[in-house]
């Protein structure tokens, strides 16, 4: 779409509210902008499901092995659907994860934090999952359908995910001395990586604007972040856990929580690949590509024979 006029009805359809579906003429930016989001979005699921996944054969009972089993599951379909829905704007699966393999592509900074205690699984649950639903509850209204469609299922997925991690939250710290103990130490290191899931301020955001004018925002980074903040501050002093964060004060006339300033230099250090695990969810990530070699292989060959006998039989 290169003529003024074609750019020109395609915002407008956008303003108007309309769902762009993969055969409409869009812009290439448009193009290239979900392609690069969405791909990053399909990797954080996958890779994200590698810090909770450490913990499944140490679950502390049967019920919660069960629930953390469902829920890594549930981040591998999630990864599925958002690959589908990258390859129906032209980009092949393989290219994409070929980037990800190859250390090229992003994906969410906070997979890159350890898991040291199996109150990190709750923690997660509860900060990581609730994060993410903030953020994808947004993008269910996106202007591109199969993203869009893509979230509206995600999205009733992670609501379980908090609701067993808040429940775990709420039974530790409920639970022995030891117990509150290990679940404030899992909020303390998990709640600034968790804020900074939401991307830079929005000053330094070089595609919201663009994003926002497509419609595939509708908030900003810093809105949102500012949402997380205000629901999980008040679900924290519910169960009687601190938030590790001494500039934390309600400001009565806006009726939010200010809170103290992110370290960005942490920040960009964890999505520049220096992060204290980034190097080893990649090594994962290729083990389990070169595991799974002869699954694609027995899927292409079984494609390849079905196509055959279709052939054969016409
Ligand atoms: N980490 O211009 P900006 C889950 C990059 S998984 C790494 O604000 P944008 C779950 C950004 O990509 C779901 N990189 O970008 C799974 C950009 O770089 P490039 C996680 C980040 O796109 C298992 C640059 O910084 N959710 O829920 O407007 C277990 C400038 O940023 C990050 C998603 O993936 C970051 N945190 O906004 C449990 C949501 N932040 O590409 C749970 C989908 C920024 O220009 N993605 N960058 O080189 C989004 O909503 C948006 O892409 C972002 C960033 C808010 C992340």
């Amino acid at each position: 779409m290169s003529d003024q006029g074609e750019q020109k009805s395609f915002q407008e359809r956008i303003d108007n509210g309309e769902t762009i579906e993969p055969k409409d003429d869009m812009p290439d930016r448009y193009r290239k902008q979900l392609i690069r989001m969405m791909s990053q979005h399909a990797h954080s699921e996958v890779v994200g499901m590698l810090p909770e996944g450490n913990w499944i054969t140490r679950a502390p009972s049967l019920r919660r092995k069960m629930i953390l089993l469902s829920k890594v599951q549930d981040e591998a379909g999630h990864g599925l659907y958002l690959y589908s829905a990258t390859e129906t704007l032209g980009a092949s699966r393989q290219e994409v994860i070929d980037q990800l393999l190859e250390g090229k592509a992003k994906y969410s900074s906070i997979f890159n934090y350890p898991t040291l205690s199996w109150a990190d699984v709750a923690v997660i649950g509860w900060l990581v999952d609730g994060a993410a639903i903030i953020n994808q509850t947004m993008l269910a209204r996106s202007s591109y359908g199969p993203y869009s469609r893509a979230m509206v299922r995600i999205c009733k997925e992670e609501s379980f995910h908090k609701k067993q991690g808040y429940e775990m939250v709420a039974k530790m710290a409920d639970g022995t001395p030891e117990q509150q103990e290990m679940i404030q130490d899992a909020v303390d290191r998990w709640w600034w990586p968790t804020l900074m899931m939401f991307g830079p301020h929005d000053e330094d955001s070089p595609n919201s604007a663009e994003l926002i004018k497509w419609g595939v925002k509708s908030k900003t980074n810093d809105e949102l972040r500012q949402s997380f903040v205000d629901r999980h501050i008040a679900e924290a002093h519910e169960v009687g856990l601190e938030i590790p964060d001494d500039e934390l004060e309600y400001n009565e006339e806006t009726g939010h929580w200010e809170f103290g300033e992110i370290d960005w230099d942490e920040f960009w250090n964890v999505v520049k690949g220096n992060g204290p695990m980034n190097k080893e969810r990649i090594k994962a990530r290729r083990e389990a590509h070169e595991n799974g070699k002869w699954v694609r292989e027995a899927a292409e060959e079984y494609a390849r024979k079905q196509k055959l006998s279709k052939e054969k039989a016409s």
